[in-house]
């Protein structure tokens, strides 16, 4: 008996450095799917909640759907993430609360509503910084993005990587916007962010805060003229119902931030925190491909769902910029003028090559 149980403590002794070394060289091998289902002693039977804002057709929706199957081949099946679409978990701001208290584990937010809990995610919401993708994704990606998702575990949320929303454009039941004049009198929704909501005004609209899923009836029953968002947002939650004008006006590139609950990452393993933020990372750039296909496609079916489309030129865009520069350069002072000037630097060294 005792003989026994010897053996049996000096077997599990041996077969820990044993599971520890498989891991090590999973790790050095690179293949994540492999990693997962090789050694699924670090893993644990687990329920992933996530809730997003859009539905499951938005290219948002379809990088939560990627993010699942990527969690759940990783982790060969142990970990099962349950995805809630349209708000039916709440808005952004009420899943990010749900996330601190530990009540829900994943949401993918628009930066913009963040502001009110971290301030400096605000420096995204200047408009007219980003002339493109590629320039948005170097300061995300890069050091300033990184430095904004370091603020986030203080207020009990891990970010796991930027996906995309991308550049906002307005929608109104009044008329086409060609130039800033055109912007008076308009009452339109914006998320709620203060420089949002500022640089309307300054514009001489009239904005009003308000949360994404109360967006379409307030369109439609006049209490709002507009609201602004990407293409394929317009498309999926179909706003050209209620919307006769569409304008090209990128006035904004916002970005969505992957979040996850503090309370439950700090009780993963390794194991189970690189699984989720692999599949976050690779779910990720999967959606920002066909968030910008997507975006693309939308133009042409919101043609032919008959709303009237124009573009802004160029030289109407920098006059809205310099409206609006008294807005961003108020804000500058208040996110910290370093790192502004962090991020401006990084988007010229793209602008530069
Ligand atoms: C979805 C929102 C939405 C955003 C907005 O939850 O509120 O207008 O653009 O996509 O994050």
């Amino acid at each position: 008996m005792r003989m026994n149980t010897w053996l049996k403590r000096l077997a599990a002794g041996v077969v820990l450095p044993g599971v520890l070394l498989l891991g090590a060289c999973s790790d050095g091998g690179g293949n994540a799917t492999k990693t997962g289902s090789a050694s699924t002693e670090g893993i644990q039977e687990r329920t992933i909640k996530a809730g997003i804002g859009n539905s499951e057709k938005h290219p948002q929706g379809q990088g939560m759907v990627k993010f699942k199957e990527l969690v759940e081949e990783k982790s060969g099946g142990k970990m099962k993430v349950q995805n809630f679409f349209d708000a039916t978990l709440g808005d952004d701001q009420k899943m990010t609360e749900a996330l601190q208290a530990g009540m829900q584990e994943v949401t993918v937010p628009s930066t913009s509503p963040l502001v009110g809990t971290i301030k400096e995610f605000g420096i995204y919401d200047f408009p007219f910084v980003f002339n493109n993708e590629e320039e948005a994704y170097a300061v995300l990606d890069g050091a300033v993005g990184q430095k904004l998702l370091d603020k986030l575990p203080e207020h009990d949320l891990v970010g796991l990587g930027y996906w995309e929303n991308g550049f906002r454009n307005l929608t109104n039941s009044k008329h086409p916007v060609e130039t800033a004049a055109d912007f008076k009198g308009l009452k339109i929704r914006t998320m709620q962010n203060e420089v949002h909501l500022d640089a309307f005004s300054k514009l001489g609209a009239n904005p009003s805060p308000m949360a994404f899923s109360e967006v379409f009836t307030a369109l439609e029953t006049g209490t709002v003229d507009g609201q602004e968002n990407p293409l394929a947002t317009i498309q999926t939650q179909k706003y050209y119902e209620v919307q006769d004008y569409l304008s090209i006006t990128k006035h904004v590139y916002t970005p969505f931030v992957f979040l996850v609950s503090k309370k439950f990452w700090d009780g993963l393993s390794e194991e189970e925190q690189k699984i989720m933020s692999e599949a976050a990372q690779e779910a990720g750039k999967y959606q920002r491909e066909l968030n910008q296909k997507e975006n693309e496609k939308a133009l042409k079916t919101l043609k032919e769902e008959g709303m009237k489309i124009n573009e802004v030129t160029p030289e109407e865009m920098e006059k809205m910029k310099e409206i609006i520069q008294p807005v961003t350069d108020e804000y500058a002072q208040k996110f910290g003028a370093d790192l502004v000037d962090e991020m401006m630097a990084e988007v010229e060294k793209v602008r530069g090559k």
